[in-house]
């Protein structure tokens, strides 16, 4: 048997938000068609599936309002659940979208007290990640956005939004947090446009903040997809300027609503894509999961959707490997000339050197590249013909 059609396991570092299999199945039309899950017995199920962990907001695991008493207690009891089972949490995130409190923002609602307010709340998410052991503090603005544009000026919205990230910094720093923040972007949903819309975005924010180096992305296939943008090319950007802290991965057909389908279930070529970038690359992190099973399911369709995802994964990696090992698809690289851009530009000379030099354009211009056939391997690979 191939490793594709092996189980997961830990050393595969699959997790899942609390909140993906815990999904009720509630969409804007319709209520809760599954029953919630409780957060220990989640650990356990996807602990026996082969998952490495889980990740949650804070109020996925200590509801809303809780007191500090509850809090301590529940907190407790998911710890003891990971001890049974060895799982781990490598990243938390807070919850700044749910309550009506936050219908006009959070870190960038124009009241200032909710501001406080939304800041007091993610320091404390930060004490609870930090306590069951993350070393990554995912934000995601859900509500750091508008509808009515005469109503939020974009600047200074972003100059609050700078802020609450260096006030949170900060707060890692003086606590001796081993932590770094991840910025989650996306286009829209709930709010008709939201900050940071896409990886370039959040790219170009972080380097105006005073703890560039703190601060990475979480992008996620579907948000980047919903822009109509190549996720892997957002990913590769951000490994390449070190800023991939930590993924989610979905599936998404571009220009409908956030549909956090099974990873895989659409777009199996850019998923592809992904996956042998994350595999190439040596990625050590996360292949985290932020999706979450059709309304249709019951709880065994739950748990289908949860092990699926990491099959799915697990035999595009297989495909990956596979690519680099076809020696047709070697050939095929070879003639549309894939080598040829690592190597750098500049001559020995430099620019001088390149403008002396005389260029062949008719040859140049009536160079074929071998790249549809290029492109047809990947397809018999990914068809599983080949
Ligand atoms: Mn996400």
């Amino acid at each position: 048997m191939s490793s594709a059609t092996s189980a997961p396991s830990p050393d595969d570092h699959f997790t899942f938000g609390l909140w993906t299999v815990g999904n009720p199945g509630r969409d804007p039309f319709g209520v809760e068609t599954r029953a919630p899950l409780d957060p220990v017995d989640t650990v356990h199920r996807l602990a026996d599936l082969g998952a490495y962990g889980v990740s949650l907001h804070d109020d996925d695991l200590v509801p809303f309002g809780s007191v500090a008493a509850e809090r301590d207690r529940i907190v407790a009891r998911f710890e003891g659940a990971l001890k049974a089972t060895g799982m781990k949490v490598p990243m938390t995130t807070v919850n700044l979208f749910t309550q009506p409190v936050f219908k006009e923002g959070a870190f960038t609602a124009n009241d200032p007290q909710i501001r406080r307010f939304a800041l007091k709340k993610a320091a404390d998410a930060i004490d609870l990640g930090v306590e069951l052991g993350a070393s990554v503090f995912v934000l995601w603005g859900g509500r750091e956005g508008c509808e009515v544009d005469a109503a939020k000026p974009i600047a200074a919205a972003l100059d609050r939004l700078a802020e609450a990230v260096d006030l949170l910094c900060d707060y890692a720093i003086e606590q001796g947090y081993d932590l770094r923040i991840a910025l989650e972007p996306k286009p829209n949903e709930p709010r008709g446009d939201i900050l940071l819309p896409t990886v370039g975005h959040a790219l170009a924010f972080i380097s105006e903040l005073e703890h560039p180096e703190m601060v990475g992305l979480n992008p996620e296939f579907a948000h980047e997809t919903m822009s109509g943008l190549a996720f892997n090319h957002g990913v590769a950007q951000a490994l390449w300027q070190g800023k991939l802290f930590h993924i989610d991965l979905n599936a998404q057909r571009a220009g409908k609503f956030d549909q956090d389908y099974r990873f895989g279930s659409e777009g199996v070529r850019d998923a592809f894509y992904l996956v042998k970038l994350l595999e190439d690359t040596g990625w050590d992190g996360m292949r985290h999961f932020d999706s979450h099973a059709y309304r249709t399911e019951d709880a065994d369709g739950v748990w289908e959707f949860a092990a699926a995802s990491m099959r799915t994964y697990l035999i595009l990696r297989e495909k990956a490997r596979r690519f680099h090992a076809d020696p047709d698809i070697t050939a095929a690289m070879e003639e549309a000339q894939v080598a040829g851009l690592r190597e750098p530009t500049t001559p020995e000379g430099g620019l001088r050197a390149i403008r002396a030099a005389d260029y062949d354009l008719a040859a140049l211009g009536a160079q074929g590249y071998g790249m549809e056939r290029l492109d047809a391997l990947v397809d018999e690979l990914l068809l599983g013909v080949r």
